[in-house]
């Protein structure tokens, strides 16, 4: 059995990287429609070796696809994530546009699966920095229950979308040239050589929408409202991949190896973890990676039964296009499209 895919956003960072891991994965596609705004319409875009023409997206374009993966920002999907599952398909959605909502399930495939089943049509896909801690809290869960979570993020411009990097880019270019760079447009200060403590906009309690997210998502993920999660979330100069520096606090005392071996078994982790011999996991070293990597795990003494952890992921893979395409691979295992 194929099925008609639609990949909504397809000429954006994300968008671009789930062609790429649905040809990949050799997902089953019968026929894959490429959407886009209307600036990108006509332009061609390779899957499996054959060019397909981007559309323009509208309603109508929904007509006949199965399953459409979403990346193109929170106020398409509002608009036209109900379109597609009135004309039958089933949304997987990497905006925040529904991941709150309770009728949505928000899924992570190595930490709650089985939420998939309750869907209604739309399933959202949770933030990329939410994703990578999340895979490698759960199986630290599973040996106690976690009470508090201090994360504070080192996030890649490719989070902000295709106009960031470029962004990253010529700033660099400017500045190495002894040129003015060119002033902020996507990140709200200048990004290359800085590191701008701010991703989205601020909330009245003065943390940020990003902020708000990890803290929010980890709870409904992890099926656990009295998890503590602060948070603080900087944007650094790097093209790939989100790095978390994590304090986790548990309620029962979990040493550095029997978390080590758990999360040496545990889906979709790779521990990268020797310090005397200089090994710990960096964004270039996962930057076309499906794993999220670990290392740097450390007894916190000041507090009791504490660890410090450094995560991290390709954000543009298992922080949006992976995860998504994996929940997609859910919903045809479980017979649920
Ligand atoms: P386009 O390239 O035509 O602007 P990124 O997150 O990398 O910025 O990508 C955003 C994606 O969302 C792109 O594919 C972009 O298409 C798409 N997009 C932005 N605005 C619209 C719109 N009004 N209608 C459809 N797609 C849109
Ligand atoms: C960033 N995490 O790095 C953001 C991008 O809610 O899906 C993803 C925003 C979201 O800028």
């Amino acid at each position: 059995m194929a099925y008609n895919v639609a990949v909504v956003g397809a000429t954006g960072a994300v968008g671009k990287e789930m062609i790429k891991i649905l040809e990949e994965r050799n997902f089953p596609v019968k026929n894959l429609k490429l959407l886009a705004s209307a600036r990108s319409a006509g332009k061609k875009l390779l899957f499996k070796g054959e060019e397909i023409t981007v559309e323009e997206l509208k309603p109508e374009s929904f007509e006949g696809i199965d399953i459409a993966l979403f990346s193109a920002g929170g106020d398409r999907s509002k608009q036209f994530a109900p379109e597609a599952v009135k004309r039958g398909a089933v949304v997987i959605d990497n905006s925040s546009a529904f991941r709150m909502d309770k009728d949505v399930p928000l899924v992570v495939p190595e930490v709650n699966p089985e939420d998939v089943k309750w869907h209604k049509g739309i399933i959202a896909n949770p933030n990329c920095s939410t994703i990578q801690m999340v895979v490698v809290l759960k199986p630290l869960y599973d040996l106690s229950k976690i009470k508090r979570v201090v994360v504070s993020t080192y996030q890649a411009v490719s989070g902000a979308g295709a106009e960031a990097i470029e962004e990253l880019k010529k700033q660099t270019g400017a500045i190495l040239n002894e040129k003015e760079p060119p002033a902020p447009h996507k990140i709200p200060k200048q990004i290359a050589f800085n590191c701008v403590p701010q991703i989205d906009v601020f909330f009245e309690d003065g943390y940020t929408k990003e902020e708000h997210k990890m803290v929010n998502e980890t709870k409904k993920i992890m099926h656990d409202e009295s998890i503590k999660v602060s948070a603080t979330c900087v944007r650094v100069p790097v093209f790939i991949g989100h790095s978390e520096s994590v304090n986790v606090e548990f309620e029962k005392p979990v040493s550095v190896e029997t978390a080590m071996e758990a999360l040496k078994k545990a889906p979709g982790v790779s521990v990268v973890d020797d310090f005397k011999n200089g090994i710990y996991p960096t964004p270039v070293d996962v930057a076309g990676k499906d794993d999220v990597l670990v290392g740097r795990i450390r007894k916190d003494d000041t507090i009791d039964n504490g660890l410090n952890l450094w995560i991290v992921g390709d954000n543009l893979r298992k922080g949006a296009a992976l995860n998504a395409v994996q929940i997609a691979e859910i919903l045809i295992q479980e017979n649920l499209i």
